[in-house]
């Protein structure tokens, strides 16, 4: 079987615009991922246009380009929709929530250009990331034996925020008291959650690039103890909650490759890796890459919460016997993405943000509750907002990232029968392009960003309700104030967006992320809850492109 060397992508445009074939007795077969008309690309621009695809772009349409919030880029669509299609879809984005890459300057027109060329190629597929890999990575950087028995500290730990400092691959912990930071900590890049330990003392961080740090804030300065990495991409981190498994366990859910892992909670060991790929839970299809979006633990029982992208699976993972793993498959809606727990820590509810949904499941029955349309387009709650409406009882707020509307689900079965798992209201806010809304039990308010809205002044600002003034006409919209947190930052350059409201820890103050350019100024806006006034402006060299920020206390007692 004589095959011809595949093309080498560098021999110079016109090699590379020959047809790759070779010939096998009187059939003319292709050379696999090359097609006839493929367009010019040499390895250095191909390695370019993976790494800003991977950067930029794989969060919303998967690694594999099969679509999720984003649409799907398979070149059989991205060949049928062609190169100039595709060149100006990327430099001026669409109102579905595609950004505009180009005409924002966060691409240069030769990398527009290249990612049009790019797209019309095979996806390349990232290597797998099992067990040798995990373990090559990981590293136990203090030993248990050598870590404090006691706080060593005199930070007030449960008031205490972890800042996403995104861009610098950092985290910053600020006291949520006098404002100071504490620390300054190297962690992975692009940092996108962190979540606290059931007893308070470690704090879990993962970054975009699936790396995973574990620090003890019981050191005189908190510091890394543990690290590893758990594939290539991901998204989110979770320690066990559930009575008797206190700081036993944590868990992280990757993108890539599309699976989750189960880790050691004092040192990050790798336990067990389960992978995600299998069917569609309606179509009953195969999909190679359903990736891990959110994970909660249960409070209830000794479950993980782990929810499964494309395939819309909701999977309880009973942690209790790793060897023999009981996981309860709930069949939900595809696209899952984000979601909380309600007041009472029984119900889940998760985002199926590609189809305007929330699955709702009760995590003491392991069942599904309910299946809601929110009537508003992409539902993005993060963890959610709970609170007592004053006609409708106990209920779980969204707001959307593709419309201004809020929604709000009755989550009291026993209290509010009727109400139980409806949307009961539905109001707008300031603008499409909100990712973040916000609530505590102690606040009267509701709060709602709106960091992706096109407008600068709107997405530089948050609308705030008042609970109490909610009133029962579906027809009547509550009023709300808009805070100028933007220009309470007093930053002059550049166009912040403000994201994620997040309490301290007695629900007196409320702080935001003024989020800039990395070369740029940004800041954390502290507001008083109670007058809505400011209270201060927290800035510092440091603070590089603040994004989430959470409060100790609140995030390992699911309080929000
Ligand atoms: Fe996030 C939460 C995924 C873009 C800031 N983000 C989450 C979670 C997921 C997710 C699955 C839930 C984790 C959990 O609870 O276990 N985010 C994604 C994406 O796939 C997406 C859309 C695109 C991407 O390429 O990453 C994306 N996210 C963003 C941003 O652009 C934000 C604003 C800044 C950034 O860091 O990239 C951002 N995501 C956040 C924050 C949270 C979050 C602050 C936690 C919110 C909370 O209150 O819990």
């Amino acid at each position: 079987l004589a095959q011809d060397k595949p093309k080498d992508h560098t021999d110079g445009p016109a090699a590379a615009y020959e047809p790759s074939m070779t010939t096998l007795g009187q059939i003319q077969v292709e050379i696999p991922g090359r097609k006839a008309d493929d367009p010019v690309m040499t390895q250095e621009e191909f390695q370019r246009g993976t790494q800003i695809y991977f950067e930029r772009c794989a969060g919303c349409h998967g690694v594999l380009r099969k679509g999720a919030t984003g649409k799907p880029l398979t070149p059989d669509i991205t060949r049928e929709n062609g190169y100039d299609y595709l060149q100006s879809f990327i430099t001026y984005g669409s109102p579905a929530g595609m950004p505009n890459w180009g005409t924002s300057g966060e691409l240069s027109e030769a990398d527009v250009d290249l990612m049009a060329r790019y797209l019309l190629l095979e996806p390349p597929a990232p290597p797998e990331f099992g067990m040798p890999e995990m373990r090559a990575s990981w590293k136990v950087l203090v030993e248990p034996s050598a870590r404090p028995t006691e706080k060593m500290n005199d930070i007030d730990i449960d008031n205490l925020m972890s800042v996403t400092l995104r861009d610098a691959g950092q985290i910053a912990l600020i006291d949520g008291g006098t404002y100071e930071i504490k620390a300054v900590i190297d962690t992975g890049y692009a940092v996108h959650i962190s979540r606290i330990s059931a007893s308070g003392r470690y704090l879990f961080v993962i970054g975009r690039d699936a790396k995973v740090v574990m620090i003890d804030l019981w050191m005189e300065t908190p510091a890394p103890v543990a690290e590893i990495r758990i594939g290539s991409e991901a998204r989110s981190i979770e320690t066990s909650k559930f009575e008797g498994f206190e700081d036993k366990y944590a868990i992280a859910g990757a993108y890539w490759p599309p699976q989750y892992v189960i880790m050691d909670g004092d040192t990050l060991e790798p336990l067990k890796i389960v992978s995600t790929r299998g069917n569609i839970y309606d179509e009953q299809i195969y999909h190679p890459e359903p990736r891990v979006a959110s994970i909660l633990a249960s409070h209830f029982k000794p479950e993980f919460i782990v929810n499964v992208k494309e395939t819309g699976k909701i999977l309880m993972v009973d942690y209790s016997d790793l060897k023999n793993l009981k996981t309860t498959e709930i069949e939900a809606e595809r696209f899952l993405h984000d979601g909380g727990l309600d007041s009472t820590h029984r119900y889940f509810m998760v985002a199926a943000n590609a189809r305007g949904k929330i699955a709702v499941v009760d995590t003491k029955e392991g069942k599904l509750t309910a299946l809601v349309e929110t009537g508003g387009a992409t539902p993005h709650p993060g963890r959610g907002a709970n609170f007592t409406h004053p006609v409708y009882g106990p209920v779980w707020a969204t707001s959307h990232l593709g419309d201004e509307s809020v929604a709000l689900l009755g989550t009291d079965p026993e209290g509010h029968a009727d109400q139980a798992w409806k949307i009961v209201d539905s109001f707008y806010a300031l603008g499409g392009g909100s990712l973040f809304i916000k609530t505590h039990p102690n606040s009267q308010h509701l709060y709602v960003d709106a960091p992706l809205n096109p407008d600068a002044e709107i997405s530089a600002s948050v609308a705030v309700f008042d609970i109490a003034a909610m009133g029962g006409d579906p027809n009547v919209d509550p009023e709300f104030t808009t805070l100028p947190i933007g220009e309470w930052a007093g930053i002059a350059d550049g166009q912040p967006r403000v994201v994620q409201p997040e309490f301290n820890k007695d629900g007196s103050e409320i702080w935001f992320s003024v989020w800039n350019g990395k070369e740029k100024e940004s800041a954390i806006v502290v507001v008083d809850d109670k007058t809505l006034e400011l209270k201060t402006v927290i800035k510092d060299p440091r603070l590089v492109t603040p994004t989430g920020k959470f409060n100790v206390y609140n995030t390992r007692n699911d309080v929000y």
